[in-house]
């Protein structure tokens, strides 16, 4: 395959534009946008501090090694900084931060106005669609969130660590679902085989949901230990992807384009009520005492199915 490689500084100005005007990026994804079969999004998520860098810079290397090029985002809910600014991740994976084969960039929440799944569906379809062997998404957390964002990997990894007081039952059964490989990180602590244990029974007991069945890996990510174990399922799981691709994407991307819909509607719907001067007119009735407010969103419900039908 010819690769058409974007360098990294058109790529870091797209990601900005992306983060800052979205209409404008909105037209430039349409151009570029390219889904090649051999390209694997991994999404890496976990909670807080559970080594997610850490296992990421580990996994480049392998990659590195492998003569694959990768580009990583990491996404920050609660961070507010953006464009590289996520201390924390970048010193994580600072390993790599020269090798021109290897593209970081982190989002926080600041500039995604749309949401930040949204931005991060963005900025990895970009990814997927500029020529990287490799696509890496780091989330922190465990909830409805991280979910969302991970409806974009083909292939999601949940990290969890021993001893860290929240069972596997108390997390989300969401992000159970949507986990393809379960990663034990800092294996070299205490509490390991009790992990092991519940990760096993949850697995277990939805065996009959599974088509793919999702191995646990153990790691100790600080000394590189277990991810050629970890890349070896990676690699198994993007073989599968590829084999059931269809039935596969299609939840995840029925995931993106409602999430991707429900923020272009909500940007819309304003500048739709504000049409012909509805929206002030609705406010003068409220305030004259005409209408009251529950009668003017009937109205609203009313105005808009008329123009669905239209
Ligand atoms: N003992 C031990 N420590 C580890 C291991 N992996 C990571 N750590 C340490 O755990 C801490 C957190 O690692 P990170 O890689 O930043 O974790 P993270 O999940 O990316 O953290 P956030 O992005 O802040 O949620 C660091 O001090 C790492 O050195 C491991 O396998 N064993
Ligand atoms: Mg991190």
């Amino acid at each position: 395959m010819t690769k058409k490689k974007l360098d990294h500084r058109a790529l870091a100005r797209l990601i900005s534009e992306i983060e800052n005007d979205r209409d404008a990026a909105e037209k430039t994804l349409a151009k570029l946008y390219r889904d090649p079969e051999n390209v694997q999004v991994i999404g890496i998520t976990g909670p807080p501090g559970a080594g997610k860098s850490t296992l990421t810079d580990s996994i480049i290397g392998k990659l590195r090694e492998a003569g694959k090029t990768v580009a990583v985002v990491a996404v920050d809910p609660s961070s507010p900084f953006t464009g590289g600014a996520i201390l924390g991740d970048r010193i994580r994976m600072s390993t790599h931060a020269n090798d021109p084969q290897v593209f970081i960039r982190s989002m926080g929440s600041r500039g995604s106005l749309g949401g930040l799944a949204h931005a991060t569906f963005d900025v990895v379809n970009l990814l997927r669609s500029s020529g990287f062997d490799a696509v890496i998404v780091e989330t922190v957390g465990v909830g409805q969130s991280e979910i969302d964002v991970l409806a974009v990997a083909d292939t999601v990894v949940l990290t969890l660590v021993p001893g860290l007081g929240d069972d596997v039952q108390a997390l989300k059964a969401g992000i159970m679902e949507i986990a393809d490989i379960f990663v034990v990180n800092k294996a070299d602590r205490d509490g390991k085989e009790r992990l092991l244990a519940e990760i096993r029974m949850i697995l277990e007991l939805n065996r009959d949901r599974f088509d793919w069945v999702p191995p646990i890996c153990e790691t100790v990510a600080t000394e590189h230990r277990g991810i050629d174990g970890l890349m070896e399922q990676v690699t198994l799981h993007g073989a599968y992807v590829r084999e059931h691709r269809d039935a596969v994407r299609r939840p995840k991307l029925a995931r993106q384009i409602e999430k991707m819909a429900a923020d272009k509607i909500g940007r819309n719907i304003l500048a739709i009520l504000n049409e012909g001067g509805k929206f002030p007119a609705w406010m003068d009735a409220i305030i004259a005492g005409t209408k009251n407010p529950y009668q003017i969103t009937q109205e609203i419900g009313n105005y808009i199915s008329v123009r669905k039908e239209a």
